[in-house]
């Protein structure tokens, strides 16, 4: 069965934190009085959600960026800035998340499942947390961490929502192309459709919902007439049917007749198909004159009669299944969080192509981003931070020698031995 899949990229980036301050206690008497800077807020996350009400990757091809708000900065007399908000993606159900190289990140699987895209930064601390004995009125704050930013591959196996099933001919691809973007081949003799198109509806109220446009069936079929089970295999997985009768049949055979003869060949097929919600359409209401089956809903893709109130009756149906899909899965897998790749913990030094030592970590990261290495007194104190972390042993053991070049994110500086253990920062 050929496999429709959509894909996309997206962009996420988690809030910058807000920076932390920088002020001291002022009173009457007192020129200087004690440290008093207020935290910067976290920046907000950008979270996936999957979401059975979203159908397709369509809402990402023209905009493929999501940003969570920043933190506000701290501010004086210790008040802490706000956090950004969460940015919150909704995604099909069944959408897998890749890196830029291809690797499986996340699988949101069920209907409701959350998974971390991109994390905010962490606001700075303020200058009345860095109160010592030795240094009463810092005069530094941290700055805050800037969020999160990549590229990521979403994918997605399309798995119809509707089936549309009819005779050869009886408009199918036509309907199809009226009630969504997809543009099949549309001609007046049978069999011109010979490979599934899906297209995806979208109604005033946001549902997606993906139709299939699938070749025509003829009596037989389920014995492998025409194309077949090829074509049969199709309608498996829909949750909703909708059976086309034509309205201007030149055959014999009268609407009623076709209904019956298409839902033989479904359950001949596969008899729980017909246990399926099902929508009956006479189709070509403009020029045909047949009586419709009782219950069929009448419209013609030519004039649009009718088209609004079938998408209308398509999309409760499709509700109403997706909800029963999701009770049978089970709601309590709702929560469910998953995550393949844990972000690595500790301290690791690697080479770089130009041989400088690179230290990887996320907390030797974030204390250097963290620090407003101009401000006095900052670097003295994101240096023993990094000591603490174990950095210094780190690239001793990798073999760092005097006059090396040494690397934590951003941050590039010249590696001595010795107390001063190292020296001279340079933001690159
Ligand atoms: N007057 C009128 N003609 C229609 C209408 N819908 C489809 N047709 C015509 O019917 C013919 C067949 O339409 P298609 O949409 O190709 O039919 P199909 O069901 O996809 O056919 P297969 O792909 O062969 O199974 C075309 O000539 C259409 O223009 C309608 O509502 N009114
Ligand atoms: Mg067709």
């Amino acid at each position: 069965m050929t496999q429709f899949v959509d894909e996309c990229g997206l962009n996420v980036r988690g809030g910058d934190g807000g920076a932390g301050c920088v002020s001291f206690r002022r009173e009457a008497h007192v020129a200087k009085g004690g440290p008093n800077g207020g935290d910067g807020g976290d920046g907000g996350s950008v979270w996936l959600v999957a979401d059975h009400n979203v159908a397709s990757l369509i809402a990402f091809k023209d905009h493929p960026h999501r940003r969570a708000g920043n933190g506000a900065h701290g501010q004086g007399k210790r008040r802490h800035g706000a956090a950004g908000d969460d940015a919150v993606v909704r995604v099909p159900v069944g959408t897998s998340v890749k890196d830029q190289g291809g690797e499986l990140l996340a699988d949101l699987a069920a209907d409701g499942v959350r998974w971390l895209a991109a994390a905010g930064g962490q606001g700075g601390q303020g200058n009345s947390r860095f109160s010592t004995h030795q240094n009463r009125a810092p005069a530094f704050a941290e700055q805050g961490e800037a969020g999160e930013q990549r590229w990521l591959r979403l994918e997605l196996k399309l798995l119809a929502d509707v089936a549309l099933i009819g005779f050869p001919n009886a408009g199918k691809s036509t309907l199809i192309s009226r009630i969504s973007a997809a543009r099949p081949k549309i001609a007046d003799y049978p069999f011109t459709t010979l490979e599934p198109n899906l297209g995806v509806v979208r109604t005033d109220d946001d549902l997606e919902m993906v139709v299939a446009d699938i070749p025509g069936l003829i009596a037989g079929a389920s014995d492998g007439r025409g194309l077949g089970h090829r074509f049969l295999r199709h309608t498996e997985r829909a949750r909703v049917m909708v059976v086309l009768v034509d309205l201007a049949s030149v055959e014999e055979s009268s609407p009623a007749e076709q209904q019956r003869v298409l839902l033989e060949e479904l359950s001949a097929y596969r008899p729980e198909l017909l246990e399926r919600p099902r929508i009956v359409v006479g189709s070509k209401a403009d020029v045909g004159h047949l009586d419709p089956p009782p219950g069929a809903f009448c419209l013609s893709a030519v004039t649009g009669a009718g088209l609004p109130e079938l998408v209308r009756v398509m999309a409760d149906a499709v509700r109403e299944a997706r909800a029963q899909g999701s009770l049978a899965q089970g709601a309590g897998r709702s929560e469910e969080v998953v995550v393949h790749r844990p972000i690595p913990e500790g301290i690791r030094v690697e080479r770089a192509d130009d041989g400088a030592y690179v230290v990887v970590g996320r907390a030797a990261e974030r204390t250097v981003a963290l620090s407003d290495i101009n401000a006095p007194g900052a670097w003295e104190f994101a240096r023993r931070r990094l000591e603490k972390l174990g950095v210094d042993r780190a690239l001793a053991r990798a073999g760092i020698k005097s006059g090396d070049t040494a690397r934590i994110g951003a941050f590039e500086f010249e590696y001595h031995d010795g107390d001063e253990f190292y020296s001279e920062g340079v933001t690159s």
